[in-house]
Formats: structure tokens, sequence, C-alpha cells
């Protein structure tokens, strides 16, 4: 994409409403704004960052089995009342009347809707387990909506529901679901640690919630430093589920809810840990809550009729983004992951109209098909240099004049500042490497 003609509206001044730094940067690098309390229009590079994610999500949902369905936004509120939640979600759910008067609502969840697709089509067994995902747009009207995408009305969620035969296939779906979810934060670039959890108004009574761990993040929290440095992608295709939980959930990892001091004190001291951290993820284990409410139940290999057991398992996909920044950032801006960032590098090209400078700067974003947005734009350097800093390219490509002549560019990673002087195709191999 080129810098001039690209709709990446940035901001010099720090807009004043934003508490947080990641509010403040997706507002002056131009990833998103506001266009009503807590609901967030997303722009063409925060765009970019918020389909990588999902892009990574989804991979990582279909290697562990799930398959991906797409609901709708608009849910009927008889489902709701099936299930006993649409007195008990209050004022949190969005309630909309159609012309025919009929009372719908805007899903801030979809636990309802899928056991009703559920239970429409699987009658037997022997088609069970069965795991299905979708990311969708979720609406919950939160009392306070605060820091930017991070806790917002409208987001983007990514929601995967199981069911199972028996409680030891809910346990295996939901075991799958968990190294599903270590991997996806894994590959996003994000330290998160799964913590024993509350279950609040899904229900249930096993559930983790997954803590990026950041100095503003609204949960305080206690973790075993052996969670750093595990390698969740080691292990391949057919993990073994049973130690993989049982080597996470002998680490000691807690939010100020479950906290238990007696546990807290057996881990070794050098390895206790305290910090804020972001709720990314949550999953659940509930059993037969919703299928028993609504009345689901299939054909057991006796022929007796059975309630499956189900799970439910979330994402926030939109929030990943401010959490992504929260975790990495300096005074300068954005320091995206490289697996998430908009562009895997920016191409400055620091004497607009100079020949050498506009060939080789056009040859490298070439070369780089589609990956690079090219600062063509007729500024200063400093001006060039801060924007790029801000929006927080892993990379970036300096061309002078100098260099141009002599075949040289400079290039300069984003995260440790340092630079290099190398010949272009050397700069190529290391960005697109
Ligand atoms: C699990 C999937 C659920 O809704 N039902 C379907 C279960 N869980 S949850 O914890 O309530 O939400 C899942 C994740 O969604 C993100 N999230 C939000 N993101 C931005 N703004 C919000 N207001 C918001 N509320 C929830 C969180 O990442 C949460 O872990």
């Amino acid at each position: 994409m080129y810098l001039s003609r690209a709709f990446i509206p940035t901001i010099k001044e720090i807009p004043s409403e934003a508490q947080i730094a990641s509010h403040r940067l997706m507002l002056r690098a131009g990833l998103v704004r506001q266009t009503s309390a807590g609901i967030y229009a997303w722009l063409p590079l925060g765009l970019r960052v918020l389909r990588n994610i999902e892009r990574i999500v989804r991979e990582e949902q279909n290697a562990a089995g799930a398959q991906e369905v797409l609901m709708p936004t608009i849910q009927p509120a008889e489902l709701w009342k099936e299930s006993g939640r649409y007195d008990d979600y209050g004022k949190e759910m969005l309630r909309i009347v159609d012309r025919h008067e009929r009372e719908m609502l805007y899903g801030p969840t979809n636990e309802e809707m899928i056991t009703d697709l559920f239970r429409q089509s699987v009658k037997s067994y022997r088609e069970l387990p069965i795991n299905l995902y979708h990311i969708q747009w979720k609406f919950r009207d939160e009392v306070r909506p605060r820091f930017g995408v991070m806790r917002g009305r409208e987001f983007l969620m990514k929601d995967a529901y199981s069911f199972d035969a028996d409680h030891a296939g809910a346990v295996r779906s939901y075991r799958a679901m968990m190294l599903a979810y270590m991997r996806t934060f894994q590959r996003l670039g994000l330290k998160a640690i799964p913590m024993v959890a509350d279950t609040g108004p899904i229900g249930g009574d096993l559930s983790h919630e997954f803590i990026v761990l950041a100095p503003t993040g609204e949960s305080q929290v206690y973790y075993d430093a052996s969670f750093e440095g595990v390698d969740y992608l080691a292990g391949g295709n057919n993990p073994d589920l049973d130690k993989f939980f049982a080597d996470i959930t002998s680490r000691y990892a807690a939010t100020d809810e479950k906290h238990d001091t007696a546990k807290w004190a057996e881990v070794p001291e050098a390895n206790r840990r305290e910090g804020r951290g972001i709720e990314v993820g949550h999953i659940f284990y509930f059993g037969t809550k919703y299928t028993k409410a609504m009345n689901v139940s299939v054909a057991g290999p006796d022929g007796k009729m059975f309630h499956p057991e189900m799970g439910s398992y979330g994402i926030g996909v939109s929030r990943l983004v401010g959490a992504a920044i929260e975790a990495s950032h300096d005074d300068a801006g954005i320091i995206w992951p490289d697996a998430i960032a908009p562009f895997k590098a920016a191409i400055l090209n620091l004497k607009n109209g100079d020949a050498a400078c506009d060939g080789l700067c056009e040859r490298l974003y070439a070369a780089m098909d589609g990956d690079a947005l090219y600062d063509d734009r007729s500024d200063r350097a400093g001006v060039k240099f801060n924007d790029a800093d801000l929006m927080g390219h892993p990379w970036q490509i300096i061309v002078g004049p100098r260099g141009a002549a002599a075949g040289k560019v400079e290039l300069k990673r984003r995260a440790t500042g340092e630079r290099a002087e190398l010949s272009p195709e050397d700069a190529l191999a290391k960005v697109l490497g």
C-alpha cells in the first residue's frame, strides 16, 4: 500500500479520552475510530491486524477438529426464555422489537442458538463428538465501556461449542480446546497463562481464563514463572492431552478472585510472580445445563435418550488487538509481534523524487508483494521515522539518496532498534525470512 494514498488517519495530539496506551495508540496510529460509546469502526491498518488474528485463531480451531459455521448476530428471545437466561442477562442484553412486535436481541453469546441448531439435526450418539465455532460480532451493553476495543459494547469473539456423549468425552474436548488456545496465543506472539476462573452467567463447574500479562490489565494475577518458555506447538498433531493438562494445571496461576494463599506458599519463592493481566480467552465446561433446560436429547447405544454434555470456548478477537499493544509498545508507538503486524515492513523513501531512491523503493515494494507499506509521501525524514515507529511495523527499510546510489538500504528492527546497512536483496531476505 502506498502511504500517500492510504486511509490511515494518524493523530499527533494524545487523545484525551484514552486512558491506556493501547487505546491512545490505536487512535493515534489510525487503526480504529469510535462511532458511539464502546463501538468502533475498523480502519484499514486496524482491520489488517484483526484479520491476521482471526486467521491464526481459525487455523488452530480447525486443526483441533472444530468446524466453522456462521450464526447470525440477531437472535429470537424465545431461545433465551427456554434456557432461563432471558431475564438473568439483565440490562447487558440489547433487546430489539421487530415490526411484528416479536422480541429479538443482539447476541451477547451463542449457547442457546447453537443448542437449538444441534437439536434440529443431531439424533444419535454416533454423530458425537461435535465442536462448532464461529467468529462473529457480539453486543454487551457494558455499564462502563472503556479502554477502547478492550472493553467495548460491540466486539468480535471466536466462540466454539462442544457436544459430547459423556463426561469423559466432554473433558477431552475441553482439554483439546485448552491446548488449541495455548498454541493460538503462542503463534500470535503473546504470553498467555491459563488460570482457574469463575463461570459467571455462562454457568458450569470447570473454567479457565487466559490472561495476557500487561501492567494495565484489569485483573491482579499470581503465577509460577515456570509457565514462561513452554513450547505448546511442539507435540505434533496427536498430542497427549492428559499429559498436557496435568502439566499445565500442576503450575500455580490464579487471578485474585481465586487466589489461594496456602497453595501460593508452596510455589518456590524464586518462581513467584505477581502482576496485572488482560483476559483474552475464557473456556467453560457446563455439562447438561443447556441441553437439559432446552430439552435436547439424542439416542444412546442402548436406544435410551440422554442429554449431551457441552462446553463453550471464547477468544476475544478484537480485544486481542488492544492486548497485544498493551503487551508490546514503547514511548514511540506500537511494536507488533511479527505474526499479526498489519505489514511486515515499512519502506521509507527519504528523498521522494530522487530517481535512484524512487526506483529502488518501487523494486522493494514489488518484491514485498503487498506486505509492505511504502512511505512515498513528500514529507521530511523525521515525519516518516516517527510514523513508522508509531504504526509499529516489525521492520523499516530505509532508502536514502547516498545508499540508493551505492545500492544499499538501511534495515531497522522496530523491537530492538538495531540498524544495519545491507544490500536490498539481503534486507528483503531478512524481512521475508
Ligand atoms: C465462551 C464462548 C463467553 O461468552 N460463551 C461463548 C462464553 N465467555 S466470555 O468470557 O464472556 O467471553 C469470551 C471472551 O470475549 C472477550 N470479551 C470482550 N471483549 C471486548 N469487549 C467486551 N466487552 C468483552 N467481553 C468479553 C474476552 O476476551 C472474553 O474472554
